[in-house]
């Protein structure tokens, strides 16, 4: 984590150091009686089923506040042999399920029994209610019956080969101009960390895609708005404080803080230059195709100029939230096994060397062998490793052999990277790198959601599937990649990030 990240997490705990912040915290939580022995200790809410008693007295809570929910994933895992366990956080139930069946049950729920954020007025520690007060409202806490639309809407843009072909040439000469950028005029360049190359590439994108801004991602505004954001959306303390603060009732529920508040100021200022960049890009180009942003917000009742949509208005806010990242962790993991299988990048090669690269049919459907590397960073790495659900209404788990209730308020974490990697599912292979998978007609049965499942999975796939592999050859037919550092491992943090920065050296190929 770097510094401003760090910073930017005590500033949302109001400046206090750490230790002192979980004493305190622990310390508040007690006097108010929301600790009770009863509830950490070990009441028995699911009977029958594993529970993650942790530590003496406090149970799982310091391996929550002090880890993080990766960590105490991989415990309730360890110990839910029949997929499922759970633990007591608080006042809080959080199940894990890491059964395939169970878990596409969980996320097949409509949302008047599982929904992202729950009740607000039982207001569950869900961290999308973190990223509602960062962000606002957007397609992610949507419930109701605009929501189908918006998917659609979404889909119609993103998610259709026919728009992706409209946005290849874009999408390839931003990916080009950037690979540029790594060496400048020389030949051989040493790049400190690629993800932020691959990052400063997807903001690029974004930028010129939505406002006609291809500049979007100069002073590293956005890259730095994006990485709070996602950092404290996948942070229990905001929830810790946010619950806190409910109970003085020093704040309205499922409004921002004052210090989230400040992060939104800076929220709209960014809004607010792409929105002039828009305005310019039109005033001066009033017969090109509508830029995306202005195309979104046409399709939900938008004029041709002046104010965005609510819709598109709130997805300029969620683009802050998702999709840089995750185009750029995409890129970096896949440099990084290309870099350990030396093999596959030979096959890669070959495939990238003998197609038109220019040509959208050529990349989005003649390359089986990347779409398959892919695939498979996709299953090792899944960007979104994990997603929970917050029960609404009592309901019993079907899929599981023993009988499970799951009752409103808890909290249903759901791992997809067990999902992707565990022996149980794949095989002795699990963890190894192996393209060859998803070459052919290859096993469907699988448990593979790196872009979620069932009513509520990711509505840009196409897009990021196409961007990242766009990005991915362009940087290898430029370029001699050699990744510096072989023992990168995976960090659980909100996204699946790596240990250490990834360090590479680039010499352009001819
Ligand atoms: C590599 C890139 C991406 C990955 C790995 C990814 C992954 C995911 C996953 C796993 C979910 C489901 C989360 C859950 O189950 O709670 C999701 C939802 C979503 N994704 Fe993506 N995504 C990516 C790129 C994008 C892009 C480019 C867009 C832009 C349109 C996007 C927009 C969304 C939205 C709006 C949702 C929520 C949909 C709903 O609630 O109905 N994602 N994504
Ligand atoms: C990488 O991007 C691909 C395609 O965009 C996506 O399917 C996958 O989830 C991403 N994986 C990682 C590790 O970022
Ligand atoms: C918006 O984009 C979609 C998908 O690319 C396209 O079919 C539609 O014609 C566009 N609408 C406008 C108003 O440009
Ligand atoms: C997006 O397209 C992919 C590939 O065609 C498909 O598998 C997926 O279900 C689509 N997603 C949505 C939300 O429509």
């Amino acid at each position: 984590m770097d510094t401003t990240l760090r910073e930017a997490l005590q500033e949302s705990m109001g400046s206090i150091s750490h230790s002192i912040a979980v004493t305190a915290a622990l310390g508040l939580l007690m006097i108010l009686g929301l600790v009770t022995f009863r509830s950490v200790m070990s009441e028995i809410v699911l009977p029958g089923i594993p529970q993650f008693k942790g530590v003496p007295i406090l149970g799982a809570m310091p391996i929550y506040f002090k880890h993080g929910m990766p960590q105490l994933l991989g415990s309730l895992i360890a110990i839910g042999e029949d997929g499922i366990s759970y633990a007591n956080v608080v006042n809080n139930v959080l199940v894990s399920v890491h059964d395939p069946a169970m878990v596409k049950e969980v996320l097949s729920y409509p949302e008047e029994i599982a929904s992202r954020e729950g009740d607000i007025g039982r207001m569950s520690w869900s961290p999308f209610w973190t990223l509602r007060r960062l962000i606002g409202e957007s397609l992610f806490n949507y419930v109701g019956p605009d929501t189908s639309h918006h998917r659609n809407v979404f889909i119609r843009e993103f998610n259709s080969t026919k728009s992706n072909a409209e946005k290849f040439s874009t999408i390839s000469q931003i990916a080009q101009e950037h690979a540029n950028m790594l060496t400048g005029q020389a030949k051989v360049a040493e790049v400190d960390n690629i993800r932020y190359s691959a990052d400063n590439f997807a903001i690029a994108l974004w930028g010129e895609t939505l406002y006609g801004n291809p500049h979007h991602y100069i002073g590293g505004r956005v890259l730095d708005l994006s990485e709070t954001i996602i950092t404290l959306a996948g942070n229990p303390w905001p929830s810790v404080w946010y619950s806190i603060q409910l109970f003085f009732k020093m704040v309205t529920p499922g409004e921002p803080t004052r210090t989230e508040a400040k992060l939104r100021e800076k929220v709209a200022k960014v809004i607010e230059a792409n929105f002039e960049k828009l305005e310019a890009y039109e005033k001066a180009n009033p017969d090109a195709p509508l830029k995306t942003i202005r195309n979104l917000s046409v399709m939900t009742g938008g004029g041709r100029t002046g104010p965005l949509s609510k819709f598109a208005a709130e997805f300029t806010n969620l683009n802050l939230f998702g999709g840089h990242h995750s185009i750029g962790l995409n890129v970096t993991w896949s440099l990084i096994e290309l870099d350990n299988n030396p093999e596959c990048l030979k096959k890669l090669m070959a495939e990238i060397d003998s197609v038109d690269t220019n040509d959208f049919t050529s990349v989005n459907s003649k390359m089986p062998y990347l779409d398959a590397i892919i695939m498979e960073i996709n299953r090792l790495h899944p960007t979104v490793h994990a997603t929970l659900r917050v029960i609404n209404r009592e309901t019993k788990l079907t899929a599981s052999k023993k009988p499970v209730v799951l009752k409103p308020g808890m909290l249903i974490y759901l791992s997809y990277l067990h999902l992707h990697t565990s022996p149980e599912f794949w095989g002795p292979d699990s963890y190894k790198f192996m393209p060859e998978r998803f070459l052919g007609n290859y096993d469907k049965s699988k448990p593979f959601m790196s872009f979620g499942y069932g009513p509520r999975n990711c509505v840009g796939y196409k897009f990021a599937t196409l961007a990242a592999k766009v990005y991915l050859l362009t940087l290898l037919k430029t370029y001699d990649l050699q990744v510096k550092e072989h023992d990168h491992e995976m960090k659980l943090g909100t996204l699946l990030e790596t240990t250490k920065p990834v360090a590479v050296k680039v010499s352009h190929r001819f």
